[in-house]
């Protein structure tokens, strides 16, 4: 897969991206992540790649142009790169777009600055929307290194072979259960003994319990989106009881 990123600070995405899983991935020849940058792309003597907006107001708009030959280079070498604009006002990336986008063999990720782009690079070259949430960043790049870190790992061969992105529960929309490693007793804290007894169907058991109760707690909207099974369901009926006869807390 081929990540083009079009931005006016490639520089922050050289360590981030070069570490760890991704950083494999590359290496692996798994991914290709290419920067760009849209200054290139400004023809005029002084490189301008921004301007005040026509009405008035704070700040500066990034312009067309630039952003519009460094879409139509990119194109004019993959002609089904998919392009993506990194906004607030765009859809809330989530687990179910992150998968969608890694079926594409070739996204175009174009990062704003200021104010934004101005409205007529999204309208011709901009196919998609994307938030990273409901906050804001001084620019797409961070946004960016989002997807491109959550995409990659659903790649065929960039987790471990030993570790599928299937296998996450967020996958099937529960939250993860507790981990534990040595030390055994951290300040009078000890790891749960069932974890310890060898037993795998129980250890099994008590984690499709534990990631219920903590998705019960901090998440129940991924409840009624979740597919649970039979056994998952009853398994969430008996700690509901045992949260009613529990008088000790919330129970769970
Ligand atoms: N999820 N930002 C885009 C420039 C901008 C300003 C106004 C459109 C209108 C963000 C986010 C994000 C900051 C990227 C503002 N674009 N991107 N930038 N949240 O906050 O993706």
């Amino acid at each position: 897969m081929r990540f083009d990123i079009l931005t006016l600070f490639p520089h922050m995405f050289s360590s981030p991206l070069r570490e760890s899983i991704v950083g494999k991935a590359i290496e692996k020849g798994l991914i290709q992540i290419r920067t760009i940058n849209i200054r290139d792309f400004a023809f005029d003597k002084h490189q301008v790649v921004d301007d005040t907006p026509y009405g008035g107001g704070q700040g500066m708009v990034m312009k067309v142009e630039p952003i519009a030959r460094a879409i139509e280079w990119v194109k004019s070498q993959n002609p089904s790169a998919w392009t993506i604009y990194l906004t607030p006002q765009g859809k809330q990336f989530n687990q179910n777009i992150c998968q969608k986008l890694s079926s594409r063999s070739h996204l175009i990720l174009l990062c704003g600055r200021y104010e934004g782009v101005d409205e007529r690079a999204r309208e011709l070259f901009v196919d998609e929307e994307i938030s990273i949430g409901d906050y804001v960043l001084t620019g797409g790049e961070l946004a960016a290194m989002v997807i491109i870190d959550a995409v990659s790992r659903l790649l065929p061969g960039v987790l471990g072979s030993d570790r599928s992105a299937e296998e996450d529960s967020f996958f099937n929309s529960l939250l993860e259960y507790p981990q534990y490693t040595l030390p055994f007793d951290f300040r009078g804290r000890s790891v749960p003994e069932v974890l310890l007894s060898g037993n795998h169907s129980a250890i099994s058991l008590w984690r499709r319990r534990e990631a219920l109760k903590r998705t019960l707690v901090r998440r129940p909207d991924l409840l009624d989106k979740a597919n649970l099974s039979d056994e998952e369901k009853k398994l969430l009926d008996d700690i509901l009881q045992e949260s009613k006869t529990d008088k000790s807390g919330d129970g769970v």
